[in-house]
């Protein structure tokens, strides 16, 4: 009878092994398991033991190759059918593992046990030692050679364009309004608003997909707005009401919704790299197409969550967008006070990723470095870094004056206003004229009155809701 025999599931984050070896030739006799050839795994070199008693008949996939869980790669003629009996498929583990001799050990020992010189595999005369890093490494230089290309901004339906402008708009009145029922008491605990930032958020989450994930931080309003929260959903949360999008629990600072691709936001400083890395893998062990976009701002760079979380992304070529929303202020310390290097998109070299500055004011520009950044994830290139330079037009939170703004930057900055611009565009372009410019706004506005209305009327958690919902 003949096997064939298939390669198991040995790999840990790689959907494939590559194949460093053949210890046996085609014509030997095998033990059930006996080490028949040694694989590469994106964690170690190990050996493949057979599964069967028999004689290798064929290999096919040789020495070098790289083979996916469960491609055949060799065929055996089985002579003892009884002992292939519970081994239907290859992919089952054998019993005896590399550490645990099994029986036929002593006949053939494993090749770590012996000499340097003797542990040549069958099937030639050295070991090719092609790593999963050096694979990697391969595949990304021949990607070089096709990037993924610039997005066509004339291809633009102008439709997309003005969803645009009225996202960014919703995201300003929004925090406008907020702004006023903080300062009438209706909001618990302070409030870190993004007024200016409108485009990073807009942008970014425009060029995901819908299973697509973003992490966020404390300033997290736009981001959620710009991922598809509700408006209200959002408000509730603000106000505390058992009805937000956190059932009251997260307030301002931890807003997101799982069902919507956003994890609540994370206060900690940097606290999202590493989660969007560990994100990133559970993604690529699932063989997922969804990428992550993890924003921080400028001040998480010097923390060491942003070096552990964005290396381990690196090595393991995660889908990982890290966006670093750069508004020259980690609450009052401008950054070139806290680092030499303010370029913060020159990290990525450091960890081997494509690292890109965007003007992040410019709303179709950070849509189109996350477009092609999420087509490189997607692709296995990424992780990638962008850095999105933009300006906040507030102080850090509500208790914060902002004094240490000079006025001349900030006037320069707020000339830069990413809706006013975009704006400029759709009247240029004469896709809308001053008065429907006008008219988004005041329909913004509405939508928000409509909602401050509802939140007013949600009811506050009960003492039940307690503990519901608490994991640790
Ligand atoms: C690990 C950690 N250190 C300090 C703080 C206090 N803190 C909150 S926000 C902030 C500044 C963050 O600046 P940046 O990352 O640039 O974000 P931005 O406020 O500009 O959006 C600091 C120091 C914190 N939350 N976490
Ligand atoms: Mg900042």
């Amino acid at each position: 009878m003949d096997f064939a025999m298939r390669m198991p599931d040995l790999a840990t984050v790689d959907a494939t092994v590559t194949i460093v070896g053949w210890l046996k030739e085609v014509g030997q006799q095998v033990k059930r398991g006996e080490p028949l050839l040694e694989v590469e795994t994106d964690k170690a070199i190990l050996p493949v033991e057979s599964p069967v008693v028999g004689v290798l008949s064929e290999i096919t996939a040789g020495r070098g190759a790289e083979v996916a869980m469960g491609q055949i790669i060799a065929l055996l003629s089985v002579f003892d059918e009884a002992a292939t009996a519970g081994t239907p498929s290859s992919t089952e583990r054998p019993a005896h593992t590399a550490g645990t001799p099994g029986p036929s050990a002593a006949l053939s020992p494993h090749p770590k046990q012996l000499a340097p010189e003797a542990r040549r595999p069958a099937d030639g005369a050295t070991m090719p030692r092609v790593s999963m890093f050096e694979r990697n490494r391969q595949r990304r230089a021949q990607d070089s050679l096709a990037p993924s290309g610039p997005v066509d901004r004339e291809s633009y339906q102008p439709d997309f364009i003005k969803s645009l402008y009225e996202q960014m708009v919703l995201i300003r009145e929004f925090e406008d309004g907020v702004k006023f029922l903080f300062l009438e008491g209706s909001m618990p605990g302070t409030i870190h608003q993004c007024q200016g930032q409108e485009a990073t958020a807009v942008g970014v989450c425009a060029a995901l997909e819908s299973s697509d994930f973003i992490t966020s931080t404390f300033r997290g309003h736009g981001h959620a707005l710009a991922k598809g929260l509700s408006p209200e959903e959002l408000l509730f949360e603000l106000f505390g009401a058992v009805t937000g999008c956190c059932r009251g629990k997260g307030g301002s600072m931890h807003v997101g919704n799982m069902q919507k691709g956003m994890v609540p936001g994370i206060a900690i400083v940097g606290g999202g790299v590493p989660l969007a890395a560990g994100m990133g893998l559970a993604l690529k062990m699932q063989r997922s197409k969804s990428v992550v976009a993890c924003f921080f701002g400028d001040g998480a760079i010097a923390e060491g969550a942003f070096h552990e979380g964005i290396n381990l992304a690196a090595i393991w070529d995660l889908p990982v967008i890290f966006v670093c929303e750069n508004n020259l202020y980690g609450a009052s310390t401008r950054v070139d006070r806290v680092m030499r290097n303010d370029r913060i998109a020159d990290r990525g070299a450091a960890y081997g990723i494509r690292g890109e500055r965007v003007d992040g004011n410019d709303v179709l520009a950070v849509y189109e470095a996350t477009k092609i950044a999420a087509a490189d994830c997607r692709g296995g290139r990424g992780p990638v870094l962008l850095e999105l330079l933009t300006y906040r037009r507030t102080g850090h939170s509500r208790r914060d004056g902002c004094h240490y703004q000079p006025k001349e930057e900030k006037d320069a900055w707020f000339a830069r206003d990413p809706i006013d611009r975009l704006g400029q565009i759709l009247i240029e372009r004469e896709l809308a004229d001053q008065a429907a410019l006008e008219g988004v706004q005041a329909k913004a506005q509405a939508r928000f009155r409509a909602a401050v209305e509802e939140a007013r009327k949600q009811p506050l958690p009960v003492l039940d809701e307690l503990t519901r919902d608490v994991l640790a």
